[in-house]
């Protein structure tokens, strides 16, 4: 805490912004007693929001703002989708098995004598797998609609899970496709619970585009983030056919940080996750439910506020780079509506348009994204030309 502190010592409203959060997360501190002890002493839904305060923090607050019937719906959802990724990501479990249990996993939802010992290289994760027949109880106590929709998407993500287990992301249609998987689906899904709670418009399940551009968004905002921690566990998301253009090993950006090559690298991959942004700003200008849109825009206006900071950032190839724990508090704190995320897209996206150089071989690609961008904030209006504009070119 210290450290965050020094490190927005220049930044005032980030300190109280950090001071605030603590007071208020307060309540929503993880439990001083282990995941384990918890899962004796508390009920099965008490024991599911235990979970999602050890796994995920931050998003275990974002989380609280929804409308009660629909937090549930989406704890359970998260749940599940963490034990997927637990098993998807656990290199010691049989592949002979891994892969059919993931094309099935959407069953085990209604199967509460399901459960798996020892897998996941987290204890906590590991301990929501072996006490997993607890979700499925919460997740068999919700409406049949929102059962659906998370079975729906669990079976469609694991499916792709398994998929992917061939074949490696090359090309950028591959990268857009595994993005589609692990987090497009996850935006389809809950726009399905949004519409099934009544809190959002019946026709926002219908908004698959939009919707899936969210996921995409975030997740690759991750993938450039988590380069070298990625890189460390021998795993590969950044696309070959983009890397290769800069070099021919993907640890030659580790090994020469600096080299024009390693950000050049990087800043490609920036500007391509920015071609999402104009389908999330619509997304999310279309939430009615204040609850709803504070859930979904916190994490957007995170995931520009990292892309600015990995832009032309060679530590993104030694480190885990993060935005400042006060900025981020101050962020979750002062997103309330669509002209705060117009405000911090437009703040963040200035932040890389001063980074640009014209020595950089995407400079006029970047430029033409961040253009796009500062349109559609100042001309919501013309916010629904630029959807039309994404789609005749998706439809080439
Ligand atoms: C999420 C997303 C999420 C939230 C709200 C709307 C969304 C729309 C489309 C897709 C995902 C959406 O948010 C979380 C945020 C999160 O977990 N952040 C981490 C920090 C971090 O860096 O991982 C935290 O600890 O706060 C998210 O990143 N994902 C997620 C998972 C499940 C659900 Cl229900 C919602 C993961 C991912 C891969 C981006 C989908």
């Amino acid at each position: 805490m210290l450290k965050d502190l020094y490190q927005s010592a220049l930044f005032p409203s980030e300190i109280k912004a950090m001071l605030k959060i603590k007071i208020e997360g307060q309540k929503f501190a993880p439990s001083k007693h282990s995941l384990e002890e918890l899962a004796l002493m508390e009920s099965d839904k008490e024991f599911c929001y235990s979970a999602l305060n050890k796994v995920s923090r931050s998003f275990a607050m974002v989380i609280q703002q929804l409308p009660e019937d629909l937090k549930d719906a989406v704890c359970v959802f998260y749940l599940v989708l963490r034990a997927l990724d637990t098993v998807e990501d656990d290199m010691k479990f049989p592949e002979a098995e891994k892969w059919p249990l993931l094309r099935e996993f959407h069953k085990k939802s209604y199967d509460e004598t399901f459960k798996l010992s020892g897998v996941g290289d987290q204890d906590d994760y590991t301990v929501l797998l072996e006490n997993y027949p607890k979700v499925t109880r919460v997740f068999k106590s919700l409406h049949p609609s929102y059962q659906y929709v998370i079975s729906d998407i669990c079976y469609k993500m694991g499916n792709g899970m398994a998929d992917f287990s061939e074949k490696k992301v090359h090309s950028i249609e591959d990268y857009d496709l595994y993005c589609h998987y692990v987090a497009g689906l996850v935006g389809i899904g809950l726009s399905g619970l949004f519409s099934a709670s009544g809190a959002e418009h019946p026709g926002l399940k219908d908004q698959n585009q939009l919707s899936n551009s969210m996921g995409l968004l975030l997740q690759k905002t991750n993938i450039i983030r988590d380069y070298c921690e990625d890189l460390q566990g021998d795993r590969v998301f950044w696309p070959s056919d983009v890397w290769k253009q800069y070099a021919d090993d993907l640890d030659f950006f580790h090994k020469n940080p600096h080299h024009p090559k390693s950000v050049a690298c990087l800043n490609h991959l920036v500007t391509d996750a920015l071609r999402h942004v104009s389908d999330a700003l619509a997304y999310m200008s279309i939430l009615r439910n204040k609850k709803v849109f504070r859930f979904c825009a916190i994490p957007q206006v995170m995931a520009i506020a990292t892309l600015a900071k990995v832009y032309n950032n060679p530590q993104v190839f030694v480190g885990n780079v993060k935005i400042r724990k006060g900025l981020a508090a101050k962020l979750m704190l002062e997103t309330h509506n669509i002209e705060d995320v117009y405000e911090y897209f437009d703040q963040f996206a200035r932040e890389i348009l001063r980074k640009l150089s014209t020595n950089d071989p995407n400079y006029h690609n970047t430029k033409a994204q961040l253009e796009l961008i500062f349109a559609t904030i100042d001309e919501p209006a013309n916010l629904a030309k630029n959807i039309l504009v994404q789609e005749e070119k998706m439809s080439v």
